[in-house]
């Protein structure tokens, strides 16, 4: 294909993207697939390749940018980002709208009412249509420049659909879902938890390499118009409308209403119902809609004199402490939970509340009776935040963890340096039933029928006494159908659900055994790098920490598994069983690079060179130290030496960083 041919076929993908993108954050009206819009980033992607002098900043291949920040340059507002004034009541609420009355007597007011985004307030500046800046409000006037991180957002354009130059305001949020889901990966990986979506959100925007925040789901909402030479606008819902028009994406929740009472009716009604959007609220925002008005009402210091924010109360209850039970987990941590009269909280009924360990108990001072308050924080499961201690009668009762598990029996003891009580007992069978449910989850072995009420059964009916047992089901189908609520038809489903587990991935074979902060993604690191089960069980303290992203932690974790005699004969066992134990079965689909001979030089922008050594071998490519004509590419980065000038010499085709991903990216 010729230059002007791909060009102009870069120039219509591009395009086409773009407008799906549109259709799919900005109208949520998509029309096609996910699949079917993969297809075609990837078909541009490939078409750049080929032609890398195609490649402009706002193609929508060129999100994650490939350059690490050394800092967050300050960026100094052309207009002070200001923020809201609180109304904690109706009270307040209605002295706002009063004063505003009173400020512009005669003046028929009118007010827009948006939720009030639990996020990160940001500016994007776009010229001529192009966003060439992003930046944190910081103080108010001067903010810090994270455009690289906000350029990965995918609901914010690259472009507008009209080349004008704009500064545009909003909130930058992390859904509740992909919030939970990156709190189970932490906590998985041993990592520390993030408090709520807005740390989260906060956490990903303050990172110097784009890559983390492209892998955190965030998601952006705008409502304020910042600098604008261009355009001038009548009110602010026509301002929201024109945001639309040119691909920023606006709540849908937003209304016009015309006085106090309409306001405070729509905004008590979002008071329970937002707990059933899937993204956080503290309040709702109430701005008059006029702009000459609000220019007339103007602004105090801080805030502007035409706009509140009603704040809802925090997410908090008060409710007894019934009882204090201890949970035994996976690997036997114990863990003291507060059984609580059910109370409402966040649009639930809670009746549970982790108190987390025996320090925090301890620090909290929780007694059986006590008044207690609870709050939903980063965990499904509510914490207790602290005892109403002036509702004591005298007659609590304080609580002390066991020194035995309440399970087994088995003495429980502290490690050195952490906080939790544990059981050791491998067999305790609090211990094996929270192992075999996570086996069969859905994440790792994906074993449908075998959830946790079965997994209860089965383990009191003698039937599975560790994961291995499984395998054994299906010589024990005159057993299983002797247990209650079990038939022909659910045992055939069940054993073939056991059989088809055989043959999944290693990583997730990996993942299911349950080893201390083996997650999901560091079990697909381990088995991409070794390639199979016994290649990672007899792997070395320094072969494991040699794993990108694999600390002495999670190499300590893996040793002491695998040194374990029940580990041997469990993995034994699961082999003679016939699960795939080798990344081989899936590795031709997804080895782009296969046979292919590579040379690193140089710093490249983000990978080290043994994560990018990493990444070639995962793909089935090999990593030589010297150039000559049997190697295949070279990669370079910033001050690559005679490597590169040998590549050239030998006309051997020499790649970025950005090449190098983007030829593992095609399958
Ligand atoms: C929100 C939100 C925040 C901006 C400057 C004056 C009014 N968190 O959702 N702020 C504003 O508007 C401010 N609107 C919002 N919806």
């Amino acid at each position: 294909m010729d230059r002007d041919k791909a060009q102009e076929i870069i120039e219509d993908l591009k395009q086409q993207i773009n407008e799906h993108n549109y259709r799919y954050y900005v109208l949520n009206d998509p029309v096609i697939s996910d699949a079917e819009f993969d297809a075609l980033l990837k078909k541009l992607q490939e078409l750049e390749k080929q032609f890398p002098e195609l490649v402009t900043p706002d193609s929508p291949t060129q999100r994650v940018g490939g350059q690490v920040q050394a800092g967050f340059a300050p960026v100094v507002h052309r207009i002070p980002m200001l923020s809201l004034d609180n109304a904690l009541g109706l009270g307040d609420l209605r002295d706002f709208v009063r004063r505003a009355q009173n400020l512009v007597p005669g003046a028929e007011l009118e007010f827009v009412v948006e939720l009030k985004v639990d996020g990160l307030a940001v500016s994007l500046q776009y010229e001529n249509g192009l966003l060439v800046r992003g930046a944190t409000r910081g103080d108010g006037e001067t903010g810090e420049d994270i455009t690289h991180n906000l350029r990965t957002v995918k609901s914010i354009p690259l472009r507008l659909r009209r080349p004008v130059t704009i500064e545009v305001r909003g909130e930058v949020y992390m859904p509740r879902s992909s919030f939970f889901r990156l709190n189970e990966e932490r906590k998985q990986q041993g990592l520390p938890l993030f408090a709520n979506p807005r740390n989260a959100a906060a956490g990903s925007l303050r990172q110097l390499n784009p890559k983390v925040a492209a892998a955190r789901h965030l998601d952006m909402v705008t409502y304020a118009l910042g600098y604008s030479p261009e355009l001038t606008f009548r009110t602010h819902y026509e301002t929201l409308q024109t945001f639309r028009e040119l691909g920023l994406r606006i709540s849908p929740y937003t209304k016009v209403l015309r006085d106090l009472e309409e306001v405070v009716v729509y905004c008590e009604s979002w008071r329970e119902k937002r707990y059933e959007l899937p993204f956080d609220i503290d309040g709702m925002v109430i701005k008059v809609n006029d702009l000459a008005l609000q220019e007339r009402l103007g602004n105090t210091a801080k805030s502007p004199r035409w706009a509140i924010a009603y704040k809802f109360p925090a997410e908090q209850s008060e409710t007894r402490v019934l009882g204090i039970t201890v949970q035994v987990g996976r690997t036997g941590t114990l863990t003291p939970i507060a059984e609580l009269e059910p109370v409402r909280l966040a649009g639930t009924v809670v009746k549970r509340a982790s108190l987390h360990n025996e320090d925090i108990l301890r620090a909290k001072d929780v007694r059986i009776g006590d008044f207690v308050i609870v709050r939903k924080a980063g965990e499904i499961i509510p914490e207790v935040v602290e005892v109403v201690k002036n509702k004591r009668t005298g007659r609590e009762e304080p609580f002390t963890l066991p020194s035995a598990c309440p399970a087994c029996g088995a003495s429980v003891n502290r490690l050195p340096g952490e906080v939790a009580l544990r059981c050791f007992n491998p067999a305790c069978p609090a211990q094996v039933l929270e192992r075999i449910i996570h086996f069969a989850a859905r994440g790792a072995m994906d074993i449908e029928g075998l959830g946790e009420a079965s997994a209860a059964q089965l383990l009191a009916a003698g039937l599975v006494r560790d994961v291995a047992d499984i395998y054994d089901l299906p010589e024990k189908r005159r057993e299983l159908l002797k247990l209650e609520r079990w038939a022909d038809k659910s045992v055939d489903n069940l054993l073939a659900a056991i059989d088809a587990s055989k043959g999944r991935p290693l990583w997730r074979l990996l993942y299911a055994l349950g080893i201390r902060y083996v997650g999901e993604r560091t079990a697909k690191l381990l088995a991409a790098h070794f390639g199979s089960l016994d290649a990672i069980m007899t792997a070395s303290r320094e072969e494991l920490e040699a794993v990108p992203e694999i600390g002495p932690k999670i190499a300590e974790s893996i040793r002491e598994f695998a040194a374990l005699p029940q580990s041997k004969i469990l993995v034994e066992r699961l082999r003679a069983a016939g699960l795939n134990f080798t990344e081989a079965a899936q590795a031709a689909a997804s080895q782009p690079l296969a046979g292919k001979i590579f040379v690193l030089t140089g710093t490249l922008p983000t990978y080290s060179r043994e994560e990018a050594t990493a990444l070639i071998e995962k793909a089935g490519g090999k990593v030589t130290s010297s150039v000559s004509k049997k190697t295949d590419y070279v990669v370079a980065g910033e001050k690559a030496g005679s490597k590169l000038d040998k590549a050239r010499q030998l006309g051997i085709p020499v790649l970025s960083e950005a090449d190098l991903l983007a030829l593992l990216a095609q399958q």
